[in-house]
């Protein structure tokens, strides 16, 4: 397959300094010569410059870099078109802002090729807070709304050319869901896997129903990995540790069924903080998850499915 990995350094939708750093982590931990080790064709497209950004007013004073964020909406979101074209883009974050670019941007592709976008949201967060209903001001709270066309986003960020189906969104791993969020994401009809579901059923079955409706409606897939999605005991390097999350085999396994299911067909890697990683540990976790997704395997074959012999 053709990867090709853009760089946005984003750190302005989080609460603090250092996720600008994240692409450079990512790829000194190793990520474009593992791809090619897995047989993968790379082109790195480097870095998004960000859009002049212009000076808007928004009612809601809590809003922190808003006319930086809508700058840089729209240039990752021109990039995540074009890179999306004839290859599998990989978007180093940054922040999770990003993602308001990055799924606009592939939206956009996958209406223009009239497949349906699907959209797997791997956080502890659902990122569904509108501008008028996030209270921290943090715009990585807010990428999945703005995304999937819900209110309040016209005149402050880019206009949407193609907004993603609430119904085609699937949030896993969540464990910290602000009251408004969770309004929202029941109203707009949001598939929600929180952890307590994960406890309950195990992760393979919630993913395996949802990539069966991807596969069903000949879907295109983007994943959206932040790294708050794990453990903070296996990875530090994010602004906003959680406890309870995924742990390392959950993680690989999910990747390892995204592999298998070969529905992906965008990834985004957000929320490295490489400035409070441990000597580049939760980097290199993020590295080997995308090895999985991209087709790394324990033994020479697919993981068998538990119909057939053991
Ligand atoms: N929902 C909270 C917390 C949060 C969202 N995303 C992250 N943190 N990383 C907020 O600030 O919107
Ligand atoms: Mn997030
Ligand atoms: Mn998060």
């Amino acid at each position: 397959m053709r990867c090709r990995i853009v760089g946005a350094p984003v750190q302005d939708g989080a609460g603090r300094m250092g996720c600008e750093m994240g692409p450079s982590a990512l790829r000194t931990a190793g990520l474009v010569s593992v791809l090619a080790e897995l047989g993968h064709e790379v082109e790195d497209w480097g870095a998004v410059e960000k859009a002049m950004a212009r000076p808007v007013v928004h009612g809601n004073l809590a809003l922190k870099a808003l006319p930086e964020i809508s700058a840089w909406t729209a240039s990752i979101a021109e990039t995540a078109y074009a890179a999306s074209r004839d290859a599998m883009p990989i978007f180093l974050g940054g922040d999770h802002s990003i993602s308001a670019g990055t799924v606009s941007g592939v939206a956009r592709r996958a209406a223009e090729r009239g497949r349906p976008l699907f959209v797997l949201w791997l956080d502890a967060h659902p990122d569904f807070h509108t501008l008028d209903t996030t209270t921290s001001g943090n715009l990585h709270g807010v990428p999945l709304a703005y995304a999937s066309g819900q209110a309040g986003f016209q005149g402050y960020f880019p206009d949407l050319p193609q907004a993603v189906d609430p119904a085609r969104i699937c949030a896993i791993g969540l464990r910290s869901v602000d009251p408004a969020e969770r309004r929202a994401l029941t109203e707009a009809g949001v598939t929600v896997h929180d952890m307590r579901a994960i406890d309950e059923h195990g992760i393979a079955p919630l993913l395996r129903a949802f990539l069966a409706r991807v596969e069903k409606e000949n879907g295109l897939l983007h994943v959206s990995l932040d790294v708050d999605f794990l453990d903070p005991s296996i990875a530090p390097a994010v602004g906003t540790t959680v406890p309870g999350g995924a742990t390392f085999r959950e993680a690989h396994l999910v990747m390892e069924m995204l592999s298998d299911s070969g529905l992906v067909s965008s990834l985004d890697l957000v929320e490295l903080n490489p400035f409070l990683d441990e000597r580049g540990r939760t980097a290199t976790l993020m590295v080997d998850l995308t090895a999985s997704l991209m087709g790394r395997r324990i033994m020479d074959r697919p993981t068998r499915s538990h119909s057939g012999s053991l």
